[in-house]
């Protein structure tokens, strides 16, 4: 079996109708992952192990959604030198500013790559994460050129009646 390299990570059960893009995404570009609830506020202890482990463990991307007071990113990437994506979840309260704004400015020193809010930049997630891996992979780096060909083929030159 192939080894996991993506880590899909999110601060609640809520957050999984969001992230199940990126999922979606490895799936179809057959890059194995695993998915954990690993919250910053609610589980900071299985956070910590988490990001302790990442590497030594052969995580090579960690892909964190969150919503709100979203930490699960940025504390993920203190806590490990694995590159983090970071995925703002769109709330109910502020439409996902809250999460971006709590994602995106980072100080220096611990970046996150930050994503669009909501379902595309969960799918974009996977992309980037599949993108990172290509670039000593290959077989993935054909398999994400046909997918982007294929995304590129599938848009019409012009727009149609309903
Ligand atoms: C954050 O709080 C989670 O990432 C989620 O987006 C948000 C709300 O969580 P629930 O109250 O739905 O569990 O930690």
């Amino acid at each position: 079996m192939a080894e996991i390299e993506v880590g899909i990570i999110m601060g609640s059960q809520s957050d999984w109708p969001t992230m199940r893009e990126a999922a979606s995404i490895l799936d179809e570009l057959g890059v194995p992952y695993e998915t954990r609830i690993v919250s910053a506020h609610r589980t900071p202890d299985r956070l910590w192990e988490y990001g302790r482990a990442a590497a030594g463990r052969g995580l090579k991307v960690i892909i964190a959604g969150a919503g709100g007071a979203a930490h699960l990113p940025g504390m993920m990437a203190s806590k490990t030198r694995v590159p983090v994506i970071g995925v703002p979840v769109q709330t109910k309260a502020l439409s996902g500013v809250d999460s971006l704004y709590s994602i995106v400015q980072m100080p220096k020193g611990y970046p996150v790559a930050t994503m669009a809010i909501g379902a595309a930049g969960a799918a974009n997630a996977g992309l980037m994460a599949a993108a990172i891996l290509a670039t000593s992979d290959a077989a993935l780096a054909e398999r994400l050129d046909a997918w982007r060909a294929a995304l590129s083929a599938s848009i019409p030159e012009e727009p149609q009646d309903d």
